[in-house]
This record gives C-alpha cells, structure tokens and sequence, in this order.
C-alpha cells in the first residue's frame, strides 16, 4: 500500500553533516521524495510535533534538541517520502529510538547518541503510523509545497497576508 512519511534530520544530523548519508541510506528504499524545505522550528511546532510525549519527564529536553538550541542549528530539514510500505521501510533504516539499542548498521545506530542529560540524539525523524504521518505532514507543509496530491485540500484566498517577494 502506497504511504507517506514525514522525515525529519535533526539538528545533529545537520550538525554533523548527516544529511547526504542520511539521504543516500533512504535512497535504498526506492521511495520518492514529494516535499522538501529546510524549516525553523518555533517552540509551538516542536510542541505540537511531539505532543503525545507532553508528560515524559524528558519532554522539555526534546523540545530544546528539536529547535536546535543543543547544536546551535536552529533548523532541521523536514521531508516527505512516498510509495509502498514507506513507513515500515523508513523506520528500519532509521533504527530503534534509543539509538544505543538501534542496530549498529542503522542511522541511529550509526549516528545517534545519548547525551549525559539523557537525550535521545538520534539524528532522525520517522513518522510511526499513517494516521501520525497525516497529522505530522499537515503540521509540517502545506498543501501547496507537495508535489502530489496526498490529503484533501481546499482553496483559500489569502488577501492580507505579508510575504516576501524578489526585488
Ligand atoms: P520515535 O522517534 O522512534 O518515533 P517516539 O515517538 O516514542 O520515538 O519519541 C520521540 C522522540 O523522543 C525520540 O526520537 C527520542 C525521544 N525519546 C523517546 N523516548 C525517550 C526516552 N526514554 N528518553 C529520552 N528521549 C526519548
Ligand atoms: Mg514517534
């Protein structure tokens, strides 16, 4: 069944220059890239990402990681990949979440670490289910920044919104 996934490098994955590897490992997949940016990451994002682990004594730590304020990147690049079992084949290239279980030849395990105040630095994000990779991409793109047609979507006029345009 065709899905999509959102990923996500991480501030150390940027930091240490992660992001060919990361992107070469999950070329293997044979999966398309349908969206790509780099993205800043507001407190309310990081938030609204990881809401599920709210209680976690650890939460406020992995909101700092995510908005980069432990690698000075205050950025992560943010992508979706699309096709056949993408979530199942993504998340086996990533590893487990604790990157010093994941297996050695995976990203994690290759890359990731745990720091002394107990952060899971593990360079990547992988959504875990499909309902999860919906909410994830709708929070993290809109509809217009990808290339197909993945959830519906409406038209909205925006007449006094202030963006930027070439001089
Ligand atoms: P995953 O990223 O594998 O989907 P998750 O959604 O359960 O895992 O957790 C999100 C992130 O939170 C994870 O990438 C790293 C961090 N995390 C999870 N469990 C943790 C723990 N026990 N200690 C420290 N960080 C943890
Ligand atoms: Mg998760």
């Amino acid at each position: 069944m065709n899905q999509a996934t959102l990923i996500l490098v991480k501030p150390d994955g940027l930091k240490k220059s992660l992001t060919g590897n990361i992107l070469t490992r999950l070329s293997e997949t044979k999966l398309e890239i349908v969206a790509s940016k780099m993205s800043r990451v507001s407190k309310q994002l990081a938030e609204e990402h990881y809401k599920h682990l709210k209680d976690k004594p650890f939460f406020k730590e992995l909101i700092q990681y995510l908005q980069g304020e432990l690698h000075d990147r205050r950025k992560v690049m943010a992508l979706v990949y699309y096709g056949e079992d993408a979530i199942t084949k993504c998340r086996q290239l990533a590893g487990a979440t604790n990157p010093e279980e994941a297996e050695s030849t995976s990203i994690r395990g290759s890359y990731g670490r745990i720091t002394t105040a107990g952060v899971y630095e593990n360079v990547i994000h992988v959504s875990s289910n499909p309902s999860e990779a919906e909410r994830e991409i709708k929070l993290w793109f809109k509809p217009e920044e990808i290339i197909v047609d993945l959830y519906p979507a409406k038209d909205v006029i925006e007449e006094k919104r202030k963006t930027k345009g070439w001089i």
